[in-house]
């Protein structure tokens, strides 16, 4: 893969052979500078931003929509900081042209948004209410009129509250393939990329097992795997059904946010064991959805509390995908050990870096191997990253500007390790920065701003961030100091 890369860029190991040489004997601003021009992606590299239907949209009760397990929620006191909920959020069901204009102005070449499923399906299913896909419509117009391309997810947690059992039920899962085809039969004239579900841990095991998530159950070991084989089950059926509705050269993928091991040093044996890791700790969510089969390992450890597994169901799991999207925010290190598995996931000191969402611990080499390991293992023809941002404290100061160093450091640092990833002939296609805007950021409410733009709540104003400018400066070189 390296000698590939090397070729199609030309730059690299030359250019890097030449700066070594060079900085032994010339100033060091001269190899510095050879350094930031073999920095440079692809050409044609898509940069966009990312967000979600129940976190900008706000419009909760308007034309038809009906309530989402987020919404009951949200309003039920004690689960979400402040008692904040999605009523509002950015209003962006009613300012989606501005923020189009924000995107414009970054010079993005894409936007990655979620539909909500209750503005389609009030009931989850039945009788499709039609104001609901106008919006969409309206959107993806307004989009494509800037030359935008939009990247739609299906399913980004919102699950309509009428569905009886929520992801307990697998008519769930046939309800939301029902759904994804009647979505992408409207739009795929217009819309060609498309994600089913959004991390599947999620919206399975935060809502179901831990309780901590909509809708809020803590459930018993058997049922919490059936939770989650309903999830890629839907995924899977979503994407049989989507195939079937839309014209050749649609392309499907999800967005997940696997768990990301990285080497703690380069060597073949513990390179190896963040792959056996990855493989390993994913196995119910994207191992059994690149592979079309639960591993063994897995469901040896379940036993009795495996899932129950449906004639057919693994097919529709293993359908072949475009591409695969990954939310990487932060990553584990492993090492080789002499273990059965072969590897250990090494505990963090308490001295360990995190950012504003103290769950994201910086470690921006997760980029870099989110893709690696999902390549080696699985080859998809593709792979973008979906997510990846964190939250800042950010204060406006005197002058009004949000001076987010922070989250500057973040971004040039997870950026250099995608420019790695595609500097070594990785598939990765795309970036979607999450977020465009600070918005409801699920049970922290809005007390975490993971925007490059900063959001008064009171007003709806948006004033771009300092991170904002720094990535529309990305964009327009399409290089990464
Ligand atoms: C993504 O989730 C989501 O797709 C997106 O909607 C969200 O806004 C974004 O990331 C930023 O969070 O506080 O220790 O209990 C990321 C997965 C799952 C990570 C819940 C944080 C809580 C950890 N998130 N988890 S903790």
């Amino acid at each position: 893969m390296k000698d590939l890369t090397r070729r199609q860029f030309g730059a690299g190991g030359a250019a890097t052979a030449a700066a070594a040489l060079a900085s032994a004997s010339m100033p060091r601003f001269a190899s510095a500078q050879t350094h930031a021009e073999s920095r440079q992606f692809p050409q044609g590299f898509l940069w966009g931003c990312a967000t979600a239907a129940y976190q900008i949209e706000g419009g909760a009760a308007e034309d038809g929509r009906g309530p989402s397990i987020w919404d009951t929620f949200s309003h039920t006191p004690g689960m979400v900081t402040n008692g904040d909920t999605g009523d509002v959020a950015d209003d962006s069901y009613h300012l989606y042209k501005e923020d189009i204009r924000l995107l414009k102005n970054l010079g993005v070449a894409t936007y990655r948004l979620s539909i909500s499923w209750s503005r389609i399906f009030p009931n989850g299913t039945g009788q499709p209410n039609p104001k609901g896909l106008d919006y969409y419509s309206r959107v993806v117009d307004e989009l494509l009129a800037n030359n935008i391309t939009p990247y739609l997810t299906l399913f980004h947690w919102d699950l309509p509250e009428a569905l009886k059992g929520g992801w307990q039920s697998r008519d769930t899962s046939k309800a939301f393939a029902e759904y994804a085809a009647y979505v992408t039969k409207h739009l795929s004239g217009r819309v060609h990329h498309w994600m089913t579900t959004n991390e599947f841990s999620c919206f399975t095991d935060l809502g179901y097992k831990d309780g901590t998530n909509a809708p809020g159950l803590k459930l018993a070991p058997a049922q919490v795997n059936q939770v989650r084989h309903n999830g890629i089950l839907a995924h899977g059926l979503a994407v049989q059904a989507i195939r079937a509705n839309t014209p050749s050269g649609t392309q499907v993928g999800l967005a997940e946010n696997a768990s990301t091991f990285v080497p703690v040093i380069e060597t073949p044996e513990h390179i190896e064991a963040a792959r056996k890791a990855t493989r390993d700790e994913n196995a119910p969510f994207l191992t059994a959805v690149m592979e079309g089969k639960y591993l063994a390992k897995y469901l040896a450890l379940e036993g009795a509390n495996a899932p129950k597994v449906a004639p057919g169901d693994m097919e529709a799991i293993g359908s072949k995908l475009d591409f695969v999207g990954l939310n990487v925010y932060t990553a584990d290190y492993v090492k080789a050990d002499g273990s059965p598995s072969g590897y250990a996931i090494l505990p963090r000191p308490a001295s360990y870096p995190h950012m504003a969402a103290t769950w994201i611990n910086v470690a921006p080499e997760c980029v870099y191997w989110g893709i690696r390991n999902v390549t080696d293992l699985w080859h998809p023809p593709a792979l973008y990253i979906t997510e990846n941002g964190c939250a800042s404290d950010d204060v406006p100061n005197a002058a009004g500007q949000i001076d987010d160093t922070d989250r500057l450091m973040y971004l040039r640092n997870h950026i250099g390790n995608l420019h790695r990833a595609a500097a070594e002939g990785y598939p990765i296609k795309g970036y979607f920065l999450w977020s465009l805007l600070d918005n409801f950021e699920w049970i922290a409410g809005y007390t975490k701003r993971f925007g490059i733009h900063y959001v008064d709540f009171k007003t709806q104003k948006r004033t771009p961030k300092l991170s904002a400018e720094w990535y529309r400066n990305v964009i327009a070189r399409n290089a990464v100091e």
